[in-house]
């Protein structure tokens, strides 16, 4: 059988990296697998936050999950804090995940930066709770952008740990779904960097909550270089690049096809065209979401009841693994 699973963390307001990598994923795969869509709220306290912030974005990640049109008919969404299964699991997997493996990830030298001796156990484990998150639904499939890709493949290596450990054919090893045009979207501001939620600037991404004018100023403002022309050159001209490739991705179209089609224009006009589109498909995202905002209480129902058929899935799964581990249900 082929599960989905997925999760976005409530940080901050959702990105056009995280629609065009992940949300739009997301969405083509509920016509064709079962799909378990979580806000992982477990992994928003790996980093300083603020309690009531975690309680706002929690709910604006659920309504922009509902706004780029997944179903929860279709699908399970729900917040990672509600299912017992991600850190029970968590725990065991992390007794059994070598702690060379973790000092290989890159996001986590990335995230504690210079500050590593101040940075928590829990971000440190970031990816063992991950682990847990897919292989805990024995999800096969797992929607994601680039910079996932390493934990990914943690993930498999830790599946494969527990099945050979214990001599079961237990855990699927789950498959990266990295596709698309837009796998990787840069800052706006820095095309050597990817589009962040904690990015300080936020010129430097595009929010799916964000008005017209918003979208208008922050591509006009988006950073590029003297060329005029509408050319790809990921190495020369990482920023025009980026925007050619976010083009393509929002128009189900390919990098090639874009460039064709503005071979004579100039990179400004380019831009206009850029916006035009980004509002034509952004915008009734955001005022979807705005509206959902309004109703937080349909958006509580969806989490609770999403939270309630995760459990269902999550905790026969885990009882399994305490038996397969050894553990005494007196
Ligand atoms: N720039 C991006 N381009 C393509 N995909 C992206 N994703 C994130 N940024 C980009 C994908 O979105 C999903 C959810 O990401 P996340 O919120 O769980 O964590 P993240 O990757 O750490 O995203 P951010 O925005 O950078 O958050 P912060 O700033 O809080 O760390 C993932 O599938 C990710 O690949």
């Amino acid at each position: 059988m082929n599960r989905v699973f997925s999760g976005i963390q409530p940080t901050g307001s959702l990105h056009l990296g995280n629609y065009l990598g992940a949300l739009k994923r997301f969405v083509e795969m509920q016509d064709d697998y079962e799909c378990i869509y979580c806000i992982v709220d477990l992994h928003a306290i790996t980093m300083p936050y603020d309690p009531a912030e975690l309680r706002a974005n929690t709910r604006e990640v659920t309504a922009g999950f509902l706004a780029s049109g997944l179903d929860p008919e279709r699908c399970v969404i729900f917040n990672q804090s509600q299912c017992p299964m991600h850190p029970r699991l968590g725990w065991m997997l992390s007794c059994l995940t070598p702690l060379g493996w973790l000092n290989r990830m890159t996001q986590f030298k990335e995230k504690a930066g210079k500050k590593r001796e101040q940075a928590s156990l829990g971000l440190y484990g970031y990816p063992v709770l991950q682990a847990a998150d897919i292989i805990g639904y024995h999800a096969t499939h797992v929607p994601v952008g680039e910079d996932q890709k390493q934990h990914l493949e943690l993930s498999r290596d830790i599946a494969g740990a527990f099945n050979r450990q214990f001599g079961v054919d237990f855990f699927p090893l789950p498959e990266p779904v990295i596709t698309g045009e837009a796998t990787r979207v840069m800052s706006l501001r820095d095309g050597t960097k990817k589009m962040s939620k904690s990015d300080e600037s936020d010129y430097s991404r595009i929010n799916l909550n964000d008005d017209r004018d918003t979208i208008a100023l922050k591509f006009r403002k988006a950073r590029t270089d003297s060329e005029p022309g509408v050319t790809y050159d990921a190495e020369n001209r990482p920023e025009a690049s980026n925007l050619i490739t976010i083009y393509a991705a929002l128009a189900d179209t390919s990098r090639q096809a874009v460039v064709d089609d503005y071979a004579s224009a100039q990179f400004s006009d380019f831009k206009k065209a850029l916006t035009e589109l980004a509002v034509e498909k952004l915008g009734p995202v955001g005022e979807e979401m705005k509206r959902l905002m309004a109703d937080p209480g349909y958006v509580d129902g969806v989490l609770k009841d999403g939270a309630e058929r995760a459990r269902a899935i999550a905790m026969p799964i885990q009882d399994e693994v305490e038996e397969i581990m050894g553990f005494l249900k007196a």
